[in-house]
């Protein structure tokens, strides 16, 4: 068969990655999900993966089976290429986060869905698609054995278009149960890990030194952690991933993953209010404690791009300049901002039921506000993101903080790095137009400027 894997992207996501400059390619790094249904195809069929973000789908093309992967404000593009498919007679199946989390919905949108994971499973799809009774909803019995994963065909991708095509999952799921994270809710049962000799194998075969670990808690347990990057040493390889500040709370563990070439941590801090954390189950992280880690984390040479959720129960519109000012004295070197945004299948969802404000699922997508915040208004919220993300990857701000991380340890190694995040966010801050006003500030007789559309 002729099976096209396709990996959609919303319109301004399109219209970003067809540019010269500031096309987004920082934050694309290879697409481990359609790579893995790729490697547990069978050779005698012929795949072909699509990248919206960076080429159009070829909605003309022969194929067999069509198969689309989404997150949950892609759900409505892939619901729409399915249906283009589906009028030529091609059969979709669909996967990923949305539809396991919203089967029913996607069942209806398409001649079958994958629930979970594909190992397990996806050979029944193409035996069923082969035979022309592709039909309904398939899920593993078991949750598939990380033991033995196949190598994903990076070849695959063009690798000029991508951050890096060098990107590696080491574990499924997070221990942690944060009740507005999809994780927890696409992989109840917590944290599973590879062997670690599986990883470094394949780490071992990657072009160039720089590796991203798609991971959502690369530490969550210690113990494989420390396996993990004590084999990781001699390969002399530098690396980036997700997991929780509490590591800096380890300076021997910090150390270790210094060594084992970790030069960048992505973690999800989300808020400066103790009392918002512990509603949304993320007590863990203590504010108190913050500066203490990041600290530790520079003085071995890691930088810290921190992801700041802001509409908890608890903000109100002074939360955008108090988070500013802490973040720049935490000495922050990225953030990653985030309009609270209750997703389908957590926790979160259940309880903000009735203060939804509607289910156009294109702006879940973390930037705007879908639901009726406590503290401000919805407009309020949204005005807020946008300025504080402004004011952070202001130019002046950018050059301040790249001569910060210069002098820190290892800082030269891993300037190109800081810079290259900062570019990227600060490009999206001028492609998307975001403008924004403080509401703290903001009095009835200041200008707001309105906010463009943003699917
Ligand atoms: C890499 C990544 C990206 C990359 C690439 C995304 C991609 N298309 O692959 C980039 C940087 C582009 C990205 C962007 C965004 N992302 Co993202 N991303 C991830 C991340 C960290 C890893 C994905 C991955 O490679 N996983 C490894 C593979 C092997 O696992 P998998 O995807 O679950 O796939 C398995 C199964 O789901 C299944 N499967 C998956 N797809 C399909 C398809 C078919 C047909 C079948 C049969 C099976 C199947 O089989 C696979 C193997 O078992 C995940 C977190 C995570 N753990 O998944 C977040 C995640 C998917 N992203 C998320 C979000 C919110 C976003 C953004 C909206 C963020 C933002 N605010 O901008 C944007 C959206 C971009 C857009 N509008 O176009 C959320 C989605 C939540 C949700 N419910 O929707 C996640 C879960 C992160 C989180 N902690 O919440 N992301
Ligand atoms: S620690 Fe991160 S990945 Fe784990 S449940 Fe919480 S938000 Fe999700």
């Amino acid at each position: 068969m002729r099976i096209l894997l396709i990996a959609p992207a919303t319109g301004k996501w399109r219209r970003t990655g067809r540019r010269a400059l500031f096309n987004g390619r920082t934050f694309r790094f290879s697409l481990l999900s359609l790579l893995t249904i790729a490697a547990e195809t069978p050779p005698e069929h012929e795949v072909r993966i699509i990248d919206e973000q960076v080429e159009d789908v070829p909605f003309d093309a022969d194929a067999d089976l069509v198969g689309v992967t989404c997150m949950t404000a892609l759900a409505p593009r892939a619901y729409e290429i399915a249906a283009r498919f589906r009028a030529r007679g091609i059969p979709v199946v669909l996967g990923g986060m949305h539809p396991s989390l919203c089967t029913d919905e996607a069942l209806g949108r398409a001649d079958a869905v994958v629930r979970g994971e594909v190992e397990g499973i996806w050979a029944q799809v193409l035996e069923d698609a082969a035979a022309g009774r592709l039909s309904g909803l398939y899920q593993a019995p078991t949750l598939p054995d990380l033991a033995g994963l196949k190598r994903p065909p990076r070849h695959l991708l063009n690798s000029r278009e991508y951050a890096t095509i060098n990107s590696v999952q080491a574990t499924r799921g997070c221990p942690h149960t944060c009740d507005f994270c999809s994780i927890r809710a696409f992989h109840p049962s917590g944290q599973r890990q590879r062997p670690v000799g599986e990883v470094v194998a394949e780490v071992a075969t990657l072009p160039g030194r720089f590796v991203l670990f798609v991971d959502d808690h690369l530490a969550g347990n210690r113990a494989y952690a420390e396996e993990l990057f004590k084999a990781l040493v001699p390969l002399r390889k530098l690396w980036v991933t997700q997991c929780t500040l509490s590591i800096g709370h380890d300076e021997r563990f910090v150390e270790l993953a210094a060594r084992a070439g970790c030069f960048g941590i992505f973690s999800g801090i989300e808020s400066f209010s103790q009392e918002a954390l512990g509603g949304v189950h993320k007590r863990f992280n203590r504010v108190e404690r913050y500066r203490d880690a990041i600290a530790c984390l520079h003085a071995h040479g890691i930088g810290v791009e921190a992801g700041i959720v802001f509409g908890f129960d608890q903000d109100d519109p002074s939360v955008f300049e108090t988070t500013l000012k802490a973040v720049e004295e935490l000495g922050i070197d990225a953030v990653q901002t985030s309009i609270m945004t209750p997703l389908p299948g957590t926790p979160l969802f259940e309880r903000m039921g009735p203060r939804l404000r509607h289910r156009d699922w294109s702006l879940y997508d973390l930037h705007n506000c879908v639901f009726e915040p406590a503290g401000m208004t919805a407009e309020q919220l949204e005005a807020g993101h946008d300025w504080f993300t402004r004011e952070f990857y202001r130019p002046d701000r950018i050059a301040r903080r790249l001569a910060r991380h210069m002098m820190r340890p290892r800082g030269i190694e891993s300037v190109r790095y800081v810079a290259a995040l900062n570019a990227g966010y600060y490009g999206r801050v001028t492609q998307w137009n975001l403008r924004g006003w403080n509401p703290a500030r903001a009095s009835a007789g200041v200008l707001r400027s309105p906010r463009l559309a943003r699917a």
